[in-house]
């Protein structure tokens, strides 16, 4: 029986997990001479390469002495913790990054928190001690008192723990030791992991944590096994989280290797594998022996806590530019994402509207980005948070939150706070100079935080959160304060109107830009929406766009992105998403309508 380590890599984002894998991945000598490897080579699609993040987990094994390290790299975004909370169930060990600079952060807190309640030992690696504010000493008290706080049992506190510069490909147990490789970390994985429970002759058990699809055989579950065997050929039962059972056979047997995947005939209890063969396999599904089928515990993650409408644009430059428009083919599509990400639900709402609900913003916005490049069209409305009823009281999601500021920042950063109902459990100095606010907030309150905290800091607070728990209904928090110009005509925009426009707040449109009428295409400086027209053109003598010509200056927009416009739009206004654009709109595109229904409003107050 070949001997079998299996780790998850779990931080607070950015903390280094990628780039430790990396070098794990080398060091073990896993890759030909020949080879040729990208930095961060788990973060193997599009947007994960452009954003340096990760958002799906994925896995790699290597070889190092006797021994099989299956190894799964995990996000650290927070609105990524439903990968790391299914990964966890199928590993024996983690790999808990922590900044040695940043200390324990949010995300950190959640992770650890699962990988406890999942009765795993961390082995604690301090990383990043390179960095010149690093404080390992201080960091090392931090995940100590963490354990403490999460009710860690004897066991997990005697946690080891290894100081690393994963950029730099050394880890070592104590400070004073050279920095030389990844042997340490090597070492601690094989002395400290346990190894895998399960036996090979016990009737087969797997279950599925991830999909991926191959070009020749379809679907495939990436599965752990705990016990039996499963061989190319043979017939097993997969059982669904609802009971639902379905025989088949493997058609296809693959193992891993650094970032190759073979073909093997047999795998057993303790490996990580991926099958095919099962049409309708899904995350979470139990691979059983077939006479004698005992299924795994469905799997369960924490609930979304936001929620979108997405909808069919309805707008007047609608089915333009994208390929797929339609209510039927967004349908399909959201429903093919619920089979793989077990973190997010979709629900139809009628009028050609879907209720999208995950984890945060940036989920979403992921979802919404893929969308877009696969060639849909469509809306999206306001982020809602989920509020859910318990005992007759009204909840809704809190966020554990950590903002660094500058000193001259603290007191605006916890004014503005505090009108969006946050409380302030902690106030650290850093070592750095700045200071270290601690909140717990409603999520609400976080909706179209960031850019008004990047303005009031300069761009040089940072700001991270993660999901604390249900509490009871705070009541209305504020939400933006600027109006909206809203476009008064259809028609390309005109560079003089612009430049006019300009007095009156912050454009999101440049010169020749289609505009509609109820189109946002700017900020207003003041409170309360303007009408305005961006059409009325004088001749376009003595005038020019490209900033060669003194007669007209134009301030370079500000870009609307599909994640700021979900940060900035209030209730009554939608974002329009297509292939080549991302618009914000008023619901209602009549200004007639809009006036009754402010006046309304104004009436009802
Ligand atoms: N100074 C320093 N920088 C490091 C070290 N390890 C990683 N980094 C840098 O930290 C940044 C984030 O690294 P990643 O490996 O992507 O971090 P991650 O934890 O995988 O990030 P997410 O998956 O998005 O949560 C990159 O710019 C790395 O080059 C280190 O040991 N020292
Ligand atoms: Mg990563």
């Amino acid at each position: 029986m070949q001997k079998i380590k299996n780790i998850a890599v779990i931080a607070h984002v950015d903390h280094g997990k990628t780039t430790l894998v990396d070098q794990l991945l080398q060091q073990s000598g896993t890759y030909a001479d020949h080879q040729e490897v990208q930095e961060r080579a788990m973060d193997s699609n599009d947007i994960e390469k452009e954003r340096g993040i990760t958002i799906l987990s994925k896995n790699t094994a290597i070889t190092y002495g006797d021994h099989k390290i299956n190894i799964i790299d995990t996000p650290g975004h927070a609105d990524f913790g439903g990968e790391v909370e299914r990964v966890l169930k199928m590993v024996d060990g983690v790999l808990l990054l922590v900044d040695a600079q940043e200390g324990v952060m949010p995300q950190t807190k959640f992770v650890l928190k699962k990988a406890i309640g999942f009765g795993l030992i961390p082995v604690v690696v301090i990383n990043k001690i390179d960095k010149d504010g690093s404080d390992p000493d201080r960091v090392m008290d931090e995940v100590f008192d963490l354990l403490v706080a999460l009710d860690a049992n004897e066991e997990q506190l005697e946690f080891p723990v290894l100081y690393a510069a994963a950029r730099d490909g050394y880890a070592k147990w104590e400070m004073e030791d050279e920095n030389k490789d990844m042997i340490p970390l090597f070492d601690a994985i094989i002395d400290k992991v346990p190894y895998p429970k399960g036996s090979p002759d016990s009737d087969t058990q797997a279950q599925v944590f991830t999909l991926d699809s191959d070009n020749f055989v379809g679907r495939i579950g990436i599965t752990r096994i705990f016990n039996g065997k499963i061989k190319k050929g043979d017939e097993y039962l997969l059982v669904k989280a609802d009971g639902s059972k379905s025989k088949s056979r493997v058609s296809k047997l693959i193992g891993f290797k650094g970032l190759d995947r073979i073909e093997i005939d047999e795998a057993e209890a303790g490996d990580i594998v991926a099958i095919a063969g099962f049409a309708d396999i899904d995350v979470g599904d139990s691979v059983c022996d077939k006479t004698n089928p005992v299924a795994l515990d469905p799997m369960h993650v924490e609930e979304p806590t936001l929620s979108v409408i997405m909808s069919v644009n309805n707008g007047p430059l609608a089915g333009q530019e994208g390929k797929h428009v339609t209510s039927n083919k967004i349908q399909e599509r959201l429903e093919k994402e619920m089979e793989t990400n077990i973190a997010m639900r979709m629900e139809p709402m009628g009028d050609a509207s879907f209720k999208v609900s995950g984890r945060g913003e940036l989920q979403i916005g992921i979802l919404a980005e893929n969308m877009r490049r696969e060639g849909f069209e469509f809306m999206l409305a306001r982020p809602e948070v989920v509020t859910k009823e318990e005992n007759g009281v009204k909840m809704e999601p809190f966020e554990h939150l950590v903002v660094d500021v500058p000193e001259e920042f603290q007191g605006v950063a916890i004014e503005k706070l505090g009108k969006r109902k946050a409380n302030m459990t902690l106030l650290t100095p850093m070592p750095d100079g700045t200071i270290r606010l601690e909140f717990e907030i409603p999520a609400r309150g976080l909706i179209g935080f960031r850019n008004e905290f990047l303005t009031d800091t300069k761009g040089e607070g940072i700001m991270n959160h993660s999901y604390l728990e249900y509490r009871a209904y705070t009541g209305t928090v504020v939400s933006r304060t600027p109006g909206a110009l809203v476009s008064m005509d259809d028609g390309e925009a005109v560079a003089f109107s612009i430049f006019n426009l300009q007095a009156r707040g912050v454009m999101f449109i440049s010169p020749q830009e289609k505009v509609y009428s109820g189109m946002v295409i700017g900020e207003s400086a003041r409170p309360g929406d303007l009408d305005v027209n961006p059409l009325k053109g004088k001749a376009l003598t003595n005038m020019r766009t490209s900033g060669t010509d003194d007669a007209v200056k134009l301030v370079t927009p500000r870009k609307i992105t599909l994640e700021s416009a979900m940060e900035w739009i209030e209730e009554d206004e939608l974002i329009e998403i297509t292939p080549e654009s991302v618009r914000i709109r008023k619901k209602s595109l009549d200004p007639v309508v809009r006036k009754r229904m402010a006046r309304d409003k104004k009436n009802a107050k």
